[in-house]
């Protein structure tokens, strides 16, 4: 008779209170979350407790920074926000590198965090870090969650925060007790959130003065960055590109909005840019930003960026406008709504075939350009053109941080948006390997080229443990130049060739090191065989490592130095 009673009240219970880790985990299958990148401990032991039976796949990565930096590459190539789960303490601490990459390049994570229980936060508890205090200057929008009810709510907010307007990364930081508790379930239905309501649609006269400033314009110029991307709008820009004749420069991260083939494309501008794209954004006089934010890296010295033309913004986030350059056409609002705009404005097309002929000379001019000595060691710019040629520029391609990232975006032009995963804004070393596995997870039939350096690939190397947990095709290439190699050629070029801590003493068989952990291993010196190995190991549906030997002296040129202009680039090679 007890028995049956007390039978009863636990159903009872089972139907209204679920724990704080079960709502977690209904709110992410209500969000559609396909994969979570994550890692145990003591204080997120309830949500993997939770977990256990719930049917989500999980991956498992080997240090914290490998599951932000999957997260981030899962979230570049799907469009979708990637989730992360750590535990309190140096768990937390350990993605804060990634989280700020996020922020930086604005992509959209979900990030969770254990904390120490309610009642010891504050005492410095065993693992206990103020995640949040940490990750204020570096989120989008952070919790602490101190009701295990509000956990439904806060999912649905954060989600919607973290992929909605300018995307970014938002944590949750839940206390253990928090993820333990039983509560009563109740599923917000809507968001409020009142003091977050991003402008997508652009303002009416901001569209026509910019309509107005292209027709008057000699010398238009549409420069175009990741928030074309983050907007899905590739196709409006090339309608209005083409409407108007106006030739298209790219940023870093914004690789892939534009077809590289065509005759409106000039190319990447900045630092490491094409000539013709620097020239005419120093000549320029109307440039239209797309979706950038004048990161240093492209423009140069400020006081010499653009300076004959009127600047026009299209931006989804209005801190983002006259941030660097003075603005005179600021135009707040998602990328595809201002370009669709703008087509159906069809305003009247600028005079601008002299200004055209002349980006077409300077691309003649001075096109990227190496040393190609029959002697000499393998070139690093000859192994981009082959691992392009090999995958017939339909790859996704990572890369880590460094002269091989600047190689890849040089070399390997990319013909679609969403095929280009690298670390822009901070520049992580560490991020290729675990950004492909992201990548990879997001688009499992692609062919998915992780392109790293022999010192950024040390710092996650651990990752390869994925890999071949999940069979995952990746084809990790090593550009191996014994040394950091962007560092050497810094030290070379103004520290007069004092390599200071820049080239590796001892370095490990990174192909022996991929075979320990049961991933094909193929070390490479000549064309041949890279040619070889590329032409027989990137059809196979089989994770694999190759290690390039390349010669380690190589530059990456053209080069703008810090504090020069865009016009005076160095290593211009003319025709
Ligand atoms: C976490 C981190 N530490 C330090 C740096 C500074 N840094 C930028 S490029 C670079 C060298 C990279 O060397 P390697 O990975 O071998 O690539 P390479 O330049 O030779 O292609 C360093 C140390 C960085 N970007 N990130």
């Amino acid at each position: 008779m007890m028995e049956k009673a007390a039978l009863a009240e636990k159903e009872v219970q089972s139907n209204s209170r679920i724990s704080g880790a079960e709502m977690l985990i209904n709110a992410l299958k209500r969000q559609e979350v396909e994969v979570l990148f994550g890692y145990p401990g003591g204080a997120v032991l309830p949500i993997y407790d939770s977990l256990y039976h719930a049917g989500m796949k999980h991956v498992l990565s080997r240090h914290e920074q490998g599951a932000i930096h999957a997260a981030e590459g899962y979230a570049r190539i799907s469009g979708k926000p990637g989730v992360v789960i750590a535990t309190s303490g140096p768990g937390a601490t350990n993605l804060v590198t990634g989280i700020t990459d996020a922020m930086m390049d604005s992509l959209p994570l979900v990030i969770f965090t254990g904390q120490v229980g309610t009642g010891v936060i504050g005492t410095d508890a065993f693992q206990e870090a103020d995640i949040v205090g940490i990750t204020t200057p570096v989120t989008k929008h952070n919790y602490q969650i101190r009701d295990t009810k509000d956990i439904p709510r806060i999912v649905k907010e954060a989600f919607y925060i973290a992929s909605t307007g300018r995307p970014g990364p938002v944590l949750i930081d839940i206390p253990k007790d928090i993820a333990a508790l039983g509560d009563v379930e109740v599923e917000p239905e809507s968001i409020s959130l009142p003091g977050y309501q991003p402008t997508t649609e652009p303002n009416y006269l901001q569209i026509r003065r910019l309509v107005e400033a292209v027709s008057s314009s000699k010398k238009p110029l549409i420069l175009a960055g990741a928030g074309v991307l983050h907007a899905k709008a590739s196709k409006q820009l090339l309608e209005f590109a083409e409407q108007q004749q106006i030739p298209v420069v790219n940023t870093l991260l914004g690789l892939g909005t534009f077809p590289p083939d065509h005759p409106l494309y000039i190319g990447m501008g900045g630092m490491h840019g094409i000539y013709a794209a620097n020239m005419a954004m120093y000549e320029c006089d109307l440039l239209i930003n797309i979706g950038a934010r004048f990161d240093d890296r492209l423009t140069g010295n400020l006081s010499r960026f653009a300076p004959y033309a009127t600047v026009a913004h299209i931006d989804i986030d209005p801190a983002e406008i006259g941030k660097n350059v003075p603005t005179a056409i600021p135009v707040v609002g998602d990328a595809k709504q201002a370009l669709l705009q703008l087509v159906k404005q069809n305003g009247k097309r600028s005079d601008s075939e002299p200004w055209r002929k002349q980006i077409h000379a300077w691309l003649e001019e001075s096109p990227y350009h190496y040393e190609k000595e029959e002697s000499k060691a393998l070139k690093p710019q000859r192994v981009m053109e082959l691992i392009y040629e090999l995958s017939k520029g339909d790859a996704i391609v990572t890369t880590d941080v460094g002269q091989h990232q600047m190689w890849a975006a040089q070399y390997y032009p990319f013909k679609r948006p969403n095929a280009w995963v690298t670390s822009g804004g901070l520049g992580t070393m560490g991020f290729g390997l675990p950004a492909a596995i992201g990548a990879q997870m997001a688009e499992p039939d692609d062919l998915v080229i992780s392109i790293n350096g022999d010192g950024g690939v040390q710092m996650s190397i651990q990752e390869l443990g994925v890999i071949a947990e999940h069979n995952l095709p990746i084809k990790i290439i090593i550009l191996n130049n014994g040394s950091l190699g962007m560092v050497r050629q810094w030290q070379e070029i103004f520290y007069d060739s004092r390599y200071s801590q820049s080239v590796f003493a001892s370095q490990p068989s990174f192909s022996k090191l991929a075979e320990a952990y049961g991933i094909k291993g193929i070390d490479a010196r000549t064309e041949e065989e890279v040619k070889q190995a590329f032409t027989e190991e990137f059809p196979e549906h089989k994770p694999v490592l190759i290690n390039v030997f390349v010669e380690p002296e190589e530059n990456v040129y053209p080069m703008i130095a810090p504090g020069k202009g865009i016009n005076e680039m160095v290593g211009v090679k003319k025709r």
